[in-house]
């Protein structure tokens, strides 16, 4: 099996102090927790940015901020979301792929359909999902596609035919978002077994399913995202205390399943990234 690629899905655009206080917001806090994680084992981070009262925001000068201060204390790779929050515009969610030169990301999001997602609706119709693949595509970027269900994969091929895409691709699949896909062992393996030739895939798990779904994708030979994006608990009731202790816990597990970590340079093979 090849190295496991953890990712650290850091900041999140729904995750709240008030759920935790361990949720780093500014430059600097994430910048110090990225450099946790990298230590514990994290290849590269999953980045939303916050306003400096907390609130979700894509904004590129934030966006800048956050990556120049990771850069500056560790070599993980970074992953900007294109996905934002909930009802943004395709101006917003897209402003972390603006950045150019030393603070170009490495990586992007891309979530290939509309879902579900609590009590609202994460809205991806097929020609916003086409705009948002052409900005990271002429960014000379790679996505990584979003699954939050299994639809998802299918649109991914559809917008490879389109030329959109490249295919093999890295597939993120989002299981236990409530209203779409469930943390189920049997939807994670029809997930894998449907992915295009070739693919390389992560699972990001909500909730208690986060880490035991770790130990799922470490016995399977793919990768996992952990981080206070999708879950504050390193165990039943107890606050991570950043998301360096979800990382460390996910390494923790992978390893006793027999897997080695992927180092930045590693996982940017792995991933196919320029
Ligand atoms: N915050 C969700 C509505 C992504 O980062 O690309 C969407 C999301 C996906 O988090
Ligand atoms: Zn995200």
């Amino acid at each position: 099996m090849s190295p496991m690629v953890i990712t650290a899905a850091m900041v999140g655009a729904e995750t709240t102090r008030e759920q935790t206080p361990y949720l780093p917001i500014s430059a600097d806090e994430i910048a110090e927790d990225a450099a946790k994680c990298r230590e514990a084992g994290a290849a590269m981070v999953h980045l939303h940015v916050r306003t400096p009262d907390g609130k979700p925001s894509q904004d590129k000068e934030l966006f800048r901020a956050a990556i120049r201060a990771i850069r500056k204390k560790c070599d993980v790779l970074i992953q900007v979301s294109t996905g934002g929050a909930v009802g943004m515009g395709v101006d917003e969610r897209c402003g972390g792929l603006a950045l150019e030169g030393a603070d170009r990301p490495d990586m992007a999001t891309l979530t290939t359909g509309t879902v579900n997602f609590g009590p609202d609706v994460f809205s991806n119709p097929r020609p916003l999902v086409r705009e948002i693949a052409t900005r990271i595509k002429q960014r000379g970027l790679k996505p990584e596609i979003e699954c939050f269900d299994v639809g998802m994969i299918d649109e991914a091929r559809a917008l490879a035919k389109e030329g959109f895409i490249e295919l093999p691709a890295h597939f993120d699949f989002v299981l236990g978002v409530g209203g779409a896909l469930a943390a189920d062992v049997r939807a994670l393996d029809f997930m894998r077994s449907y992915l295009p030739e070739g693919s390389t895939w992560t699972c990001a798990a909500m909730g208690r399913h986060q880490l035991p779904f770790v130990e799922l994708a470490a016995e399977r030979g793919g990768n996992a995202r952990v981080g206070l994006e999708d879950n504050i608990y390193v165990s039943k009731g107890v606050l991570a205390k950043g998301n360096f202790e979800l990382v460390a816990e996910a390494a923790r597990r992978a390893k006793a399943k027999g897997r080695t970590l992927a180092t930045p340079q590693e996982a940017r093979a792995l991933l196919r990234l320029s």
